[in-house]
């Protein structure tokens, strides 16, 4: 059975988390029990020390728009190189936590970085290694900052921009996901319970298109 490499994206308080048990849980009940589940900025030691600065800054040093997407690159290809692609080459099955569409829609729509400069960038850091499949989890940017924020810790230097950083990240989202049909949009605004059965469904529906048997 061929492996695949599937992305859970959103904003933050999409219920990610939950969603992706959720995807893991199925590809069991599958028989697919070699599932690797990383997260994007980091699932490596340099990519989690990454990570670490591009949400909480180093010190008084200003991270610009450039060198934060560039930290995000370098943490990213740090992860598909070491962890993503040697074990989609032993067969196992990748469950992400954000990938690249992440960038495409918080330094391309948040940010207002180019997207033509991101895109090469993209190209030239991955070249053709895209996700299988990315489940795509919309919410209005008010709820989704509500329920994060409801969990009372700090915020951190992404989670701390204004609302309007978050319209135009979920806008940028809404955007690549209308163009691309790898992407499945899912509405995050369900009942919990309603929402993972649709992750379930939307998982089986995938595996049938991909000739796994049940
Ligand atoms: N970032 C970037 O800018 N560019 C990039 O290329 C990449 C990332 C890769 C990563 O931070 C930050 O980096 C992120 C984007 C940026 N910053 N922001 N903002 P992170 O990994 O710490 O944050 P996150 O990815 O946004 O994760 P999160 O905050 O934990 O979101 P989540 O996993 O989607 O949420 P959750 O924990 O599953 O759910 C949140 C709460 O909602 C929780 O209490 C749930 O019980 C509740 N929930 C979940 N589903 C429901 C439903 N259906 N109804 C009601 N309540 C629900």
């Amino acid at each position: 059975m061929k492996s695949k490499f599937i992305v859970v994206e959103g904003l933050e308080g999409t219920g990610k988390t939950c969603a992706i048990q959720q995807v893991i849980t199925t590809l069991h009940s599958y028989g697919i029990h070699d599932v690797v589940s990383t997260r994007e900025p980091g699932g490596t030691p340099l990519a989690e020390q990454l990570r670490t600065m591009i949400k909480q800054g180093v010190g008084e040093d200003l991270i610009t728009n450039c060198t934060e997407l560039l930290l995000l690159y370098a943490a990213r290809v740090q992860l598909v190189e070491s962890v993503i692609k040697p074990a989609l080459t032993r067969g196992a099955w990748v469950v992400n936590d954000r990938h690249d569409l992440s960038t495409q829609a918080y330094q391309g729509g948040g940010r207002g970085i180019d997207k033509q400069l991101l895109q090469t960038l993209r190209n030239v850091v991955l070249g053709n290694f895209y996700p299988d499949l990315t489940l795509y989890l919309d919410l209005p940017p008010a709820i989704s900052l509500e329920r994060a924020r409801a969990r009372g810790r700090p915020l951190d230097r992404i989670e701390a921009e204004s609302l309007s950083f978050f319209y135009r990240t979920r806008a940028r989202y809404q955007e690549l996901v209308a163009s691309d049909p790898s992407i499945v949009t899912i509405d995050a605004g369900q009942p919990q319970e309603q929402f993972l059965a649709v992750i379930r469904d939307q998982i089986e529906q995938w595996l049938i298109t991909q000739e796994i048997p049940q």
